[in-house]
């Protein structure tokens, strides 16, 4: 094989990987108002695959992201109010996350990063967190999301 043809492989090879290993980014809001309700991350529900990341986007000021719960060998996050943040997620699993100052008003969120090994422990992450939910009205906000997504 001559050089020219070695170097032509080598060279799909890296493009064929760059397809393969496309990671994008998503965008989640935290807004005082939005389509689900006051107080809500938007979408409160997002499946990424494995190596994308999540900007997540301060609309309204005074929210932040902040891991509750998340697959064993995960790191947990915090925007500290920055007005965006991106995070890069490379362990799979589903990752539950709270506004810290509004997570009694059920403001937080769940994220699949492509597959959902942890469901039973997350299903008791977000049971343990509906207690600290002091609004009736948003009391089984993060219940409903999780079964009506994960699967
Ligand atoms: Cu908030």
């Amino acid at each position: 094989m001559c050089k020219f043809t070695k170097f032509l492989g080598l060279i799909i090879a890296i493009m064929l990987g760059g397809i393969a290993h496309a990671s994008e980014n998503h965008v989640v809001k935290m807004l005082n108002n939005g389509a689900e309700g006051s107080m809500v991350f938007e979408p409160a529900f997002i499946k990424i695959n494995t190596g994308d990341s999540i900007t997540f986007e301060m609309t309204d000021a005074g929210h932040n992201a902040v891991t509750v719960a998340g697959p064993d060998g995960s790191v947990a996050f915090d925007t500290k109010y920055k007005p965006s943040t991106v995070i890069k997620f490379d362990v799979n699993g589903i990752y539950l996350y709270k506004c810290a100052p509004h997570a009694m008003m059920a403001m937080a969120g769940l994220i699949q990063v492509s597959d959902a090994n942890n469901k039973d422990e997350m299903a008791k992450a977000v049971e343990k967190f509906e207690a600290t939910v002091m609004m009736p009205n948003v009391k089984t906000r993060m219940s409903d999301l999780f079964n009506s997504n994960i699967n």
